[in-house]
């Protein structure tokens, strides 16, 4: 397990920053990251964790121009709320910056006319796709159409989000232009573009019969799909406004590819963190020796290890990564995550809803991650790692463990004697964890590695209820502190083998344990080699829980949460029905409708519904049933202006004759609103 320490460039994709992270970035890219890159820390490597806010490209622009403000606005806005709910989550990025960085906009200005001066990118006239009336080219986000692989009809204008495929806008079949949605027309302009053909023997050199038969399997099946394909030249500059200007002559107007210059902020990114640091930022980049390794999303492949790689290897000087473990999409309450339509968990409303409980989104996402499949997250499940793993194992384990040990010897670790053979065998396990666990990560499969934790936990209470020391204490007092001696090298185990998973729970556990007053703290390693951790003599303190249940009220409002967004959505996408036959004048003038003031109301016994009103018409004082009484209590609509159809034909609602109907707007979300003059009048007075 001695492996020699090494240099790691760990990156995490660059969220878009049009909107919060939700739960499906965080299963999908950031707590795996996370996890990676702490345990790297803890195992004595050199780490660079890189990220940032990717503030270019099209969806960016989209949602500023929906709500009227620039797109700096827009990445100014979400900027701040990303890098704040990060650390607020514990997600230990070295460096979080940003594309509108000046220093990534020099960054990669140069990587462009390295490339261009070498005469790596093909500049050519083609006609590509344009919306006359928004004139605008349209490509990427601003245009979607029938994908040509797969046949999904909401493919967009750079890729196909159904099979992953990468596109070329001309490509879409029925293209339609997401501004205006008109049909575009074609217009003929400049653009550069990266030969990715000239690139596929290298491609499939490296990645094919390269080492790279380790990377997952859905990585490397996506990618060896799209090299059996064949690769096409494709553009890296565009003609909009928001981005990072082409350094070339005749690229005036125009600007990179949001997906040439994103992954460069990477690059951008570690440079800004070294000059900080007072480090060399190339050895992070250029020397063979550093790991250079991605964690992406499932829709990231083509780009970090066809496109990227492709201009890391045309630029000459880079080292290529080392392994791109992307993950699947994860899928909430059964239904795909989307932004638009609010269908999702947003980290900033977690951490408020939950304070202080970012280890159980951690631990649930992780160990339900869609590491090779897609996943559903279901609050139900959340509640069940908490309640049944985290509380009732782990937090119970240490809460037994802190409680006898201060009752019994005032929290100071007794002295053992004779190990029995259970303790040989629980010790020699505690020694083995480091590297059962350190196996999973280094194959980047986190949930084995949580559960595997969680095993240790296990363990201890599986020990303690066998040696029931709580029985012991009344007979045998020097082999209950052989049994408390050797529980306690469990538990201080945990807060160290815990923190790449629960990081706030292993620096509360090493709190309570009080390891930085022990003599040397273990480290990572030392577990698998100390043979005592926490020696006897050793003061520990008072104890804390870890975990707290979580209720089944809890769960329902974030049902209900979930709830109110599906309806507003529904909502929103109500039609409006289409109209009715015409009538003729005479049609209309049959109905009498007439201003009515409610006199008093009460509710019809034994309905939800039903509302039975007194309403002066002007012609009279009658009795109408009305169906409103889940909008509006009877108080609420005394003395109210309405208005009324009195000429319909009167019925009988549950034995009261109604002579009339108050007429009403029934909106989406299913509130009902009076339609009424909007200036006192007198009643009776007729409407037409
Ligand atoms: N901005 C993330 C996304 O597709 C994209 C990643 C860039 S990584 C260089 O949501
Ligand atoms: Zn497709």
């Amino acid at each position: 397990m001695s492996t020699h320490p090494k240099r790691y460039t760990i990156t995490a994709a660059l969220p878009y920053t049009n909107g919060p992270i939700h739960i499906g970035h965080l299963a999908g890219v950031y707590v795996p990251a996370d996890i990676y890159a702490r345990y790297k820390r803890l195992t004595g490597n050199d780490v660079a964790f890189i990220c940032g806010s990717d503030e270019h490209g099209v969806p960016i622009t989209i949602k500023a121009k929906k709500e009227g403000v620039t797109p700096q606005d827009i990445v100014d806005k979400y900027h701040a709320i990303i890098k704040k709910s990060f650390i607020d989550f514990g997600i230990t990025f070295d460096n979080y910056s940003r594309t509108s960085a000046k220093i990534h906009h020099d960054t990669a200005q140069e990587f462009f006319k390295t490339l261009n001066d070498k005469g790596e990118f093909i500049e050519e006239v083609t006609e590509q796709l344009y919306d006359e009336e928004a004139n605008q080219f349209l490509a990427d986000r601003f245009v979607t159409g029938t994908c040509p692989k797969c046949g999904n009809e909401e493919a967009y204008g750079d890729q196909c989000e159904n099979c992953g495929s990468s596109l070329n806008a001309t490509d879409l079949i029925n293209p339609k232009s997401a501004i205006t949605g008109n049909v575009p027309t074609l217009k003929e302009t400049k653009h550069w573009f990266l030969p990715l053909d000239k690139h596929e023997v290298f491609l499939r050199e490296w990645i094919l019969k390269g080492h790279k038969k380790d990377w997952k399997p859905n990585v490397y099946g996506q990618v060896k799909s799209w090299l059996d394909d064949g690769l096409r030249p494709r553009a890296v500059t565009r003609d909009l406004d928001w981005g990072i200007p082409v350094p070339a002559p005749g690229g005036e107007g125009k600007v990179l590819y949001v997906w040439f210059d994103a992954p460069i902020g990477y690059i951008s990114a570690t440079k800004e963190w070294a000059a900080r640091e007072g480090k060399d930022w190339e050895p992070y980049w250029k020397d063979e020796d550093t790991k250079l390794v991605h964690f992406i999303g499932k829709d990231n492949i083509v780009f970090h290890c066809i496109i990227f790689p492709s201009m890391l290897k045309a630029e000459g000087s880079y080292i290529l990564p080392d392994n791109v473990p992307a993950n699947e999409f994860l899928n909430l309450e059964g239904n795909k995550l989307s932004t638009s339509k609010n269908w999702a968990v947003w980290l900033p409303d977690y951490l408020e809803d939950f304070p202080n409980q970012q280890d159980v989104l951690r631990y649930a996402l992780t160990a339900n991650a869609p590491e090779s499949k897609d996943n559903d997250f279901t609050w139900k499940d959340f509640q069940a790692r908490n309640n049944n793993e985290l509380v009732a194992i782990f937090g119970n384990f240490i809460n037994r463990v802190v409680v006898l040990t201060n009752k019994y010897y005032e929290g100071v670790v007794p002295e053992a004697s004779e190990f029995s053979e259970i303790d040989n065998e629980t010790l020699a396990a505690i020694k083995a964890y480091p590297s059962v666990i350190e196996s999973s990560i280094e194959r980047y499969r986190f949930r084995e590695a949580s559960q595997e934790l969680m095993n240790l936990a296990r363990l201890g209470n599986k020990y303690l209820a066998d040696e029931e020391p709580w029985k012991l204490i009344k007979t045998d007092e020097v082999r209950t502190k052989t049994i408390m001696f050797v529980a306690l090298q469990i538990a201080s185990a945990l807060a160290t083998l815990s923190e790449p998973f629960l990081p706030f729970t292993s620096e509360k556990l090493k709190g309570i344990l009080c390891h930085s007053a022990l003599d040397a703290e273990s480290t990572w390693s030392d577990i698998s080699t100390k043979d005592i951790l926490l020696p006897s003599g050793h003061q520990i303190g008072k104890g804390e829980l870890l975990f707290s249940k979580i209720e089944d009220k809890a769960m329902d409002e974030q049902l209900e949460k979930l709830a109110a967004s599906k309806r507003a959505n529904e909502a929103a996408n109500k039609v409006i029905e289409p109209q009715k036959d015409i009538i003729t004048f005479e049609d209309f003038t049959k109905l009498d409708l007439r201003v009515g003031t409610i006199l008093e109301a009460e509710k019809m016994p034994k309905t939800k519904k039903l509302l039975i009103l007194k309403v002066d018409t002007g012609i009279d004082t009658r009795t109408i049933v009305s169906g409103i009484a889940e909008s509006f209590t009877p108080e609420e609509v005394v003395g109210k202006q309405v208005t009324v159809l009195v000429n319909l034909a009167p019925r009988a609602l549950r034995g009261v004759e109604s002579e009339g109907m108050i007429l009403m707007i029934e909106t989406p979300e299913g509130k009902l609103v009076f339609v009424n003059p909007d200036t006192a009048v007198k009643s009776g007075l007729q409407i037409s």
